[in-house]
């Protein structure tokens, strides 16, 4: 499975978060990993490249095409699909010629470079059209269709074998739930654009937690094709204190039979992204059951030679441990929530009824405070930078927590919390500023819910 070209399965990486687009030395690393593990795409879509979303009529400078052709080069020398997508949704005029025009201009452009393959992507983009739009086409999803069958029809005469995707506005269960389009988006999708062109889906939510065999087949039904899943398990673009390294988990091995393929839009920094594409791509080579921790395990152990520091190694029990604490959006890993239940447990209960847990929590605080210090050494140091912030916090906490437990072990039997207080984290220089205060006004519950907080 997962061989290149027409009709096969794609499996691979999007680059296709917000933020700052990964660097050329990034990327090329990329594709040698993906080549090294059978990885087949590369789908070019950074939402902050300013040609890719909010200038999508210009054409490229020379000196900004150039690199571009290299990536097309580096992937076809390592037998990848290089994709380039376009995001023109943001103010594109359906019907009008010269907006097309632009699309196919640049298009044309990336065919000069050698690029083969295309796709247009309609994601996070107004669901409304001008008048003239909606006299014209009557939905967004005939529109969007028009745009995708001209495009894709022009890209034939140069490149006929080439794969050609799409993304709905509408891109997962929820929104699909919500009617965002606009009424029947998605199967007037599925009867009007060409069957050659694939549709992303990124399952139920936009960060789905499970996508199961039978959502992805109810979907197929309606778009008429095996939808192709833009995975956003591991992407952190949305939440900046935190990165995903846990497996690629969630996804039954079956789900594989009915997706045209499966790519993932993981962490912002490139660096993080080891475990979350190496396990993407055992999970497409799997045979039989998946076992997520497993692969985990084994991909972390391959990482572990990254971590070589300039002074004290790192073990690979110490980075199961760290990894944990940034594991995947739905769940910490196991170690990291056992620290997190034997803390809580030392919070809500008296001294007296501890038992060993505080030094339970003192031995692992002090196994992550130490690998913490030791990431300061790290070689890498593009590593080292994609973790410091962090790192820093994280430490912090550990740190604040340990002597608020100390406190409350010598002050047993009073809440102590009012006399609680640390040299090192002093009013106003930490945990602090506009969002630390808004997300105070508005208190998020487990089930989802928000209550009212204190400011
Ligand atoms: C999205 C965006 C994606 C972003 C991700 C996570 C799609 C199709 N689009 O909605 O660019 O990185 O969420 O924030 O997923």
């Amino acid at each position: 499975m997962a061989q290149c070209g027409t009709g096969d399965f794609l499996a691979g990486v999007i680059e296709g978060f917000y933020g700052q687009p990964w660097s050329q030395a990034e990327r090329f690393e990329l594709f040698d990993w993906m080549a090294a593990w059978g990885l087949n795409t590369y789908l070019y879509a950074p939402k902050d490249d300013l040609k890719h979303r909010a200038v999508w009529r210009e054409l490229y400078s020379t000196s900004e095409a150039e690199p571009l052709g290299d990536l097309v080069r580096a992937c076809r020398q390592r037998d990848i699909l290089f994709i380039y997508a376009l995001s023109p949704g943001l103010d594109l005029h359906y019907g009008n010629e010269a907006d097309l025009e632009c699309l196919a201009k640049r298009f044309e452009q990336m065919l000069s470079l050698g690029c083969r393959h295309f796709a247009l992507l309609f994601d996070d983009i107004p669901d409304c059209m001008n008048a003239e739009d909606v006299k014209r086409w009557g939905s967004l999803a005939s529109a969007q269709c028009h745009v995708a069958n001209t495009l894709f029809q022009w890209t034939r005469a140069s490149s006929p074998d080439g794969r050609f995707l799409f993304c709905p506005t509408a891109y997962c269960g929820r929104m699909a739930e919500r009617k965002l389009g606009g009424e029947d988006y998605l199967a007037t999708l599925g009867r009007e654009l060409l069957p050659g062109i694939d549709v992303f889906w990124t399952g139920p939510e936009i960060i789905s937690r499970e996508i199961t065999a039978a959502h992805a087949k109810e979907l197929g039904a309606v778009l008429r094709r095996k939808p192709l899943i833009w995975d956003n398990l591991h992407a952190n673009d949305y939440d900046g204190r935190r990165f995903f390294c846990g497996p690629y988990a969630g996804r039954p091995p079956e789900l594989r039979g009915v997706v045209s393929g499966l790519l993932s839009n993981p962490n912002c920094e490139f660096p993080l992204n080891y475990v979350p594409l190496r396990t993407l791509a055992a999970f497409v080579r799997c045979e039989g059951n998946w076992d997520a921790r497993q692969a985990y395990l084994a991909a972390l152990q391959e990482w572990l030679p990254r971590f070589a520091t300039i002074g004290q190694p790192v073990t690979l029990e110490d980075l199961i441990l760290f990894g944990d604490c940034y594991y995947l959006p739905h769940e910490e890993g196991p170690e990291a929530e056992e620290l997190c239940g034997l803390a809580q447990t030392l919070l809500d209960r008296d001294p007296a009824e501890w038992g060993d847990g505080a030094s339970a929590l003192r031995r692992l605080a002090a196994r992550l405070r130490e690998f913490c210090v030791r990431m300061t050494e790290l070689r890498q140091r593009p590593l080292f930078h994609a973790l410091s912030r962090r790192i820093w916090e994280l430490r912090e906490e550990l740190d604040l927590l340990e002597r608020y437990v100390e406190f409350k072990s010598e002050h047993p039997g009073t809440s102590g919390d009012a006399s609680f207080n640390s040299d090192f984290h002093l009013a106003g220089t930490y945990r602090g500023g506009m969002a630390a205060r808004l997300q105070r006004l508005l208190v998020q519950q487990a089930n989802g819910t928000f209550r009212c907080g204190t400011a």
